[in-house]
């Protein structure tokens, strides 16, 4: 897989290229990673890259000649690519769009800065827009950033087995369960016994009801597009009967509890 991320801003992928997962896969050529400075295809003696709008208003644009330059650049390098504008009006970007990106041969990510880019660019040199999430940033390298780990982590090879166990059981639809490490007694804070049991079949059925239970309660959005496993199911019933019990009890004290307030 082929990145290329393009950006007035160059310097800002340095640090990213370089350490952890994403280091490691440029290292072992899992992934080929480069930038392009959009000022090297700018004209003139102050290579400018940004012009006042038609129509007036306050604030920039990215002139369209210097981003298709170095979107053909891009193409040289990657010629067998998407190119994808990170920008607020994209389609917000998930674990399902970067297990597509992963299956794809390149990946070009135009990042904008000011008040964005050219129309004439995004109408004709741009295949999809993504966005990162709904607030005001100033620039779109950070959302190439996200695009580009996300979709590396997928790619075969990229992370250990270990990690990659991690990816099939939930991928992306429930949140992780509570993660715990020594000491067993935190100042009086315990671990649940569960972990400390050495049954695996034990330790995977908590784990299971932990991750659904904490989504459940804090993005029960995650679990109205989840299709459910038999276990998954079977947890879910369980807790319905639990319930139901509370509210029996609750009815054999009394008329007046269940009812009116
Ligand atoms: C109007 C957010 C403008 C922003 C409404 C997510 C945001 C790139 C993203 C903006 C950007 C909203 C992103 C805004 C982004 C040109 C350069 C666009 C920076 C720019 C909600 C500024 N995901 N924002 N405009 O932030 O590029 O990828």
């Amino acid at each position: 897989m082929k990145f290329v991320a393009l950006t007035i801003f160059p310097e800002m992928f340095n640090s990213f290229w370089a350490y952890g997962i994403i280091g490691k896969a440029i290292a072992e050529k899992h992934i080929f990673a480069s930038t392009i400075n959009i000022r090297d295809f700018a004209e003139g003696r102050h290579k400018t890259t940004d012009d006042r709008p038609f129509g007036g208003g306050c604030g920039m644009v990215m002139k369209p000649e210097p981003l298709a330059k170095a979107i053909q650049a891009a193409k040289e390098i990657a010629p067998v690519s998407k190119t994808v504008l990170l920008s607020p009006q994209g389609r917000v970007f998930d674990q399902k769009t970067a297990g597509d990106f992963a299956e794809s041969e390149g990946l070009i990510l135009v990042c904008g800065r000011y008040e964005g880019i050219d129309e004439r660019i995004s109408n004709s040199f741009i295949d999809e827009e993504i966005s990162i999430g709904d607030y005001v940033l100033t620039g779109g390298e950070i959302g190439a950033m996200v695009v580009i780990e996300a979709v590396t982590r997928l790619i075969p090879g990229v992370l250990g087995s270990a990690d990659s166990a991690l990816q099939d059981s939930f991928s992306g639809s429930l949140l992780d369960f509570g993660h715990y490490t020594r000491p067993r007694d935190f100042e009086g804070s315990k671990v649940p016994d569960v972990l400390l049991s050495g049954n695996h079949k034990d330790i995977e059925n908590w784990r299971l009801e932990a991750s659904l239970i904490r989504t459940f309660l804090k993005r029960p959005d995650l679990l109205e597009s989840r299709t459910f496993s038999k276990q998954e199911i079977e947890i879910l019933k369980k807790w319905c009967r639990d319930i139901e019990k509370i509210i029996q009890t609750q009815s054999l004290r009394g008329p007046g509890t269940l009812s009116g307030n």
